[in-house]
């Protein structure tokens, strides 16, 4: 089971979630309509990961549930799909192969897909844990020849989606132009965006800027209004 169609994804951090908690989640997303779940953590988790996907899945039977890994410790076989991320914005080899590379004997063990994704970090105002934990500097947010050329180099490369990343609370998400610009320069890759996506018109303004998928995980947890984001990134 992969992602269908375009829309609303709900990401749950296993670092800030319990087995219980994700549970109500699972069940809120499954029920206002999102298209899949996204769960991970860029830093640790690797412990909880298991049993909050687990919890996510029993929850929400029938909408995909993904492993957006911040390392090859916090793959499970308790996914539909592994995001295989390389960060390509940056210039650090763990981020860009090594991990990768760690994951081969669990992949081997467990035959769960994956999707390969060139993750791009994009300066959203603050620094994140993404930017902190990878020891990468994100790309300036008003050089969208810039980010677009990332995405067009991944595409050569042979990637198959493109995720554009502000980071996890960040003060401003992704800028519609640079948005804009990718989606013109990899027509046919699924493109994500995420980070620091607070309000409905966000979600709204990143779909109609050509995201297919667009991702929120801080206002979930702070219990906002799934429904009203699912209707704005339909
Ligand atoms: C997903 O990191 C984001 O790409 C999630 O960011 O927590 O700011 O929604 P928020």
């Amino acid at each position: 089971m992969s992602f269908h169609g375009q829309g609303l994804l709900v990401l749950v951090d296993p670092v800030r979630t319990n087995g219980v908690e994700a549970a109500r989640i699972g069940r809120e997303a499954k029920a206002a309509g999102a298209r899949g779940i996204l769960i991970g953590s860029s830093f640790d988790g690797a412990a909880q990961t298991h049993e909050v996907a687990k919890a996510l899945r029993e929850n929400a039977p029938g909408i995909p549930v993904a492993l957006f890994p911040g390392s090859a410790m916090q793959l499970t076989d308790q996914v539909d799909l592994v995001l295989f991320l390389s960060l390509v914005s940056g210039r650090n080899p763990q981020y860009l192969i090594e991990e990768h590379v760690r994951a081969v004997p669990f992949l081997q063990r467990h035959p769960v897909a994956t999707l390969s994704t060139a993750y791009i970090l994009i300066d959203g105002g603050r620094v994140t844990s993404v930017e902190a934990v990878s020891q990468t500097r994100p790309l300036p947010a008003d050089k969208p020849e810039l980010v677009a050329a990332h995405a067009t180099a991944a595409q050569l490369i042979g990637m198959q989606a493109i995720y554009l990343e502000a980071g996890s609370g960040a003060e401003r998400p992704v800028p519609e132009n640079v948005i804009r610009a990718c989606r013109a320069a990899v027509p046919d890759r699924l493109l994500f965006v995420g980070g620091g996506i607070r309000t409905p018109e966000q979600a709204r303004a990143a779909r109609a800027a050509g995201a297919d998928f667009v991702v929120i995980g801080t206002v979930v947890e702070e219990g906002s209004n799934l429904k009203a984001f699912v209707e704005a990134a339909r």
